[in-house]
Order: structure tokens, then C-alpha cells, then sequence
């Protein structure tokens, strides 16, 4: 079991006020808080061993390397990857699957080959895709979404048949919070030569994840949404496609010798990380799976499931007033809930509940297509949660909500709002 009320002393600017309000953080899909021992580990870096790493002689440096290393190891305890080595350490989930398009895909996707994402994808899991696909004259097929925020799996065995190269999805949706059966998704991608990528952004931070169980080739995620810094991020490559890949970035630390035409590349995963790498908020990122793996992701995911019933509780008294979207099933979605009112902009919303200290996101949650294309509304509100979110936090958000609502509707201008 989780005591939110006690993690909370553990989350500095959780004790700040917003216009003289306690704060209520609901946009940890966005990003998480930190806890002090993630903020000391990054003044402990500056201010006792700053140096830089796999270069140096000294002892510093040595320091650095070590702990650098070691927050590599934490990382892929914490998936279950088989090897340190099959992780590399990125900015984001945007980069580790950018760097999957301009690697793997860059030499494994032709004319004519289809690559499968679904209609739920973040735009950083389809916009890189649509380039490699115009570049190589491939086909970007999708699974669509059901109106209760599902996929639909009805031609499944159509969308994917022996032209598809890579099966790119979401875990868990950032809109709608549905999990989806990657697992199930994998094996079939699997059984027609497929390769399989997987968004972990929303999921690896609030779940137990697996990648060995998942059976799934490539998995990206960030740390800042896990309680680590901004700044870095993992992508993990099951280890016989990284043994084939061409680097994507050159330079320095990535070689392993370097002639006046050409050069070696370093061992793995070093030469998939040219240059300077982001070391203290790696290390950081190691304290932040110290944190989750003290809490427990059992526990983790079994908090979310108690605060979005809670949350879809409370929310159903306003049914009148606002449309739900997604799975409203606590079982089968992270720990989020998106909404709409009929009546106001969600981002009039979101600013109303500013004011009250309760931050939310609103907006296209950045999936135009699922949500202008398939949901067709201009936008949704989302309140998410982490370990520090109590009942009480949902509360004020209902309470807040209520409030918001009857300040439109007293100044009848909300429904201009909504186009
Ligand atoms: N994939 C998913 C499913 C996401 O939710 C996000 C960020 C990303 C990829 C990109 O992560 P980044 O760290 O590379 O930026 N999602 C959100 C969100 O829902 N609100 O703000 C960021």
C-alpha cells in the first residue's frame, strides 16, 4: 500500500501554494515531480564529482563513469532487459524512437513495406514514421480506435500481413489512458516477420513492465516522467537488431578507432551515444528507480487503480455536464481520466482550475489525429496521477469543476467557446 499523504513531504514544490491555494498536481502524464533524493543526487553530482565519463584517468572521472554505469544497470533491472548494454540513454521517448527510424527502420523499411501504428499514437510515435515513410515510398497503415477507446482489432490479421515491417504502438495512451495488449499484439506482429515497437512513456513510469515478457523489440520511455530530471530518456533494443544497427549520431565516445576516411564504432550501447552524454541526470534518473523500486510497482499501479475509480466515481455526478472518454473501467486504463464539457473550451477549463491551484491539461494532448480526427472534439481535459495523489486531490478537482461550470453558465458565454 501506498501513503500518499506521507510521499508528499518528499516532493518539495508540492508544499508550494498556487494563487494562494495548495497546489494540486494532476499533470504527471505531462511530467512527475522529484523527490529530494533525486534533487540531492543532482547537487551531489555538481558539487562533489562533476567530471566527464569514459575518458578520464582520474578519480573523478572514475567516479562519474561508475555511476553512470550503475544507473544503466538500475534501468534495465527496472524493464528486465537482459543486459545493461541493450540500453541506450537518450533525451526522451521522442528521441529513442527517432532514433529507431533513422536506424533500424532506415535500413530495414522499402518500397512497399507497411509499417502498423494505431489511431492512439502521440505524435512523437507517428511523425517520425511518416518521414521514413515518404522517404521510402512505405505505407502507414493504423488500428483504429472504437468509440469506448479501444483498438480494434476486427481486421487485425489484415492491417498486419508479411509487407509490415514494424508494429509501433502505445502501451498506454496518453489521451484516453487505455492499455493496450501489446503483448498479444507482439506475437502476432511476430508470427508475420514484423518488428515491434513500444511507446513506454505511459506506462514503464506506473506499471511493473517487462520487455522480456512483452517479447517486444524495441521500447522507448523518459525518465522525467518517472520522477526523474528532464533530459533523459531510454530506449532499450532487444539485443540481436542492436548488434545489426548503424549508429545515428557520430563523434566522439562513440568510435573505437578513427583513420583520416573512416572509423570503428565503439562497443555497444556506447556507440549509439556520440558525445558528451547527460550524466547527472542519468544518475539522477537511477535515484528516481531507487524511489519506485523502494514503493513497489505493484504498489504503484494498485494506487492509480484505487485514485482513476475514485475519480470516476466523483466525475459520474457530473454526467449531466461532461462526456468521459476512454475504457471509465480502472481494471483496463492508467491512472488518468480525459474529459469534455459540452459547453466549455477545455481550455477555459484548465485556466478556471488554475486559479483554484489545480493543474490539469488541456488541449489536443498532443494526438491531433485521435482527437480532432476520431473523437472530434477540439480538444479534452486530463487529470492524471502519480504515488503523491490522495482522494482528497480529486475532490478538489470535482469541487473545482462544479464551480467552473456554474461560473459559465451564469455568464452564458461558455458555448462561443467551443468550435
Ligand atoms: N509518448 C507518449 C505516450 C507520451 O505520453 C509522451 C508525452 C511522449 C511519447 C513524448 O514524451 P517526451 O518525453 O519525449 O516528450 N506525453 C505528454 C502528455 O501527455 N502531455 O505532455 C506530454
Amino acid at each position: 500500500m501506498i501513503d500518499a499523504g506521507a510521499i508528499r513531504h518528499d516532493f518539495p514544490v508540492l508544499s508550494r501554494t498556487v494563487y494562494g491555494k495548495r497546489l494540486v498536481y494532476l499533470d504527471n502524464a505531462a511530467t512527475s515531480q522529484k523527490p529530494r533524493p533525486v534533487i540531492q543526487t543532482l547537487v551531489d553530482y555538481y558539487e562533489g564529482y562533476n567530471s566527464n565519463v569514459h575518458r578520464g584517468v582520474h578519480a573523478l572521472s572514475m567516479e562519474a563513469t561508475q555511476r553512470y554505469e550503475e544507473a544503466r544497470q538500475k534501468v534495465a533491472a527496472f524493464i528486465h532487459a537482459p543486459s545493461a548494454e541493450t540500453i541506450i540513454l537518450v533525451r526522451n521517448t521522442t528521441e529513442g524512437i527517432n532514433l529507431v527510424a533513422n536506424t533500424w527502420a532506415a535500413s530495414n523499411v522499402g518500397p512497399g513495406d507497411e509499417i502498423l501504428l494505431t489511431e492512439m499514437e502521440h505524435h512523437s510515435n507517428l511523425v517520425p514514421w511518416q518521414k521514413l515513410a515518404r522517404q521510402k515510398g512505405a505505407r502507414l497503415r493504423f488500428i483504429p480506435v472504437t468509440h469506448d477507446g479501444f483498438l480494434d482489432l476486427s481486421d487485425i490479421d489484415e492491417l498486419l500481413n508479411p509487407n509490415t515491417r514494424l508494429l509501433a504502438m502505445v502501451h498506454v495512451s496518453n489521451v484516453l489512458g487505455t492499455i493496450n495488449p501489446v503483448r498479444e499484439l507482439t506475437r502476432k506482429a511476430h508470427a508475420v516477420g514484423a518488428a515491434v515497437l513500444i511507446d513506454g512513456a505511459q506506462s514503464v513510469p506506473h506499471m511493473p513492465v517487462n520487455v522480456k515478457e512483452l517479447g517486444c523489440d524495441f521500447m522507448a520511455f523518459s525518465g522525467h516522467k518517472m520522477l526523474g530530471p528532464t533530459g533523459i530518456g531510454v530506449l532499450w533494443v532487444k539485443d540481436d537488431l542492436l548488434q545489426e544497427m548503424e549508429p545515428f549520431l557520430l563523434g566522439g565516445d562513440m568510435v573505437k578507432d578513427v583513420h583520416r576516411e573512416d572509423a570503428t564504432w565503439n562497443d555497444l550501447p556506447y556507440r549509439f551515444e556520440a558525445g558528451t552524454p547527460n550524466i547527472a541526470d542519468a544518475i539522477a534518473l537511477g535515484a528516481a528507480i531507487d524511489y519506485l523500486n523502494d514503493l513497489g510497482m505493484k504498489n504503484v499501479r494498485d494506487h492509480e487503480m484505487q485514485l482513476t475509480r475514485h475519480a470516476l466515481e466523483v466525475l459520474s455526478e457530473l454526467a449531466g455536464d461532461i462526456d468521459l472518454y476512454g475504457p471509465k473501467d480502472p481494471s483496463r486504463q492508467g491512472g488518468m481520466v480525459s474529459f469534455s464539457s459540452r459547453e466549455v473550451h477545455p481550455h477555459d477549463l484548465g485556466t478556471l482550475l488554475d486559479r483554484e491551484g489545480i493543474a490539469i491539461r488541456a488541449g489536443h494532448l498532443c494526438a491531433i489525429p485521435l482527437v480532432r480526427g476520431r473523437l472530434k472534439v477540439p480538444g479534452l481535459a486530463r487529470a492524471s496521477f502519480y504515488i503523491y495523489n490522495t482522494e482528497e486531490d480529486i475532490d478538489l478537482l470535482v469541487a473545482a469543476l462544479k464551480k467552473a461550470l456554474t461560473f459559465f453558465r451564469a455568464k452564458g458565454v461558455a458555448a462561443s467557446h467551443v468550435h
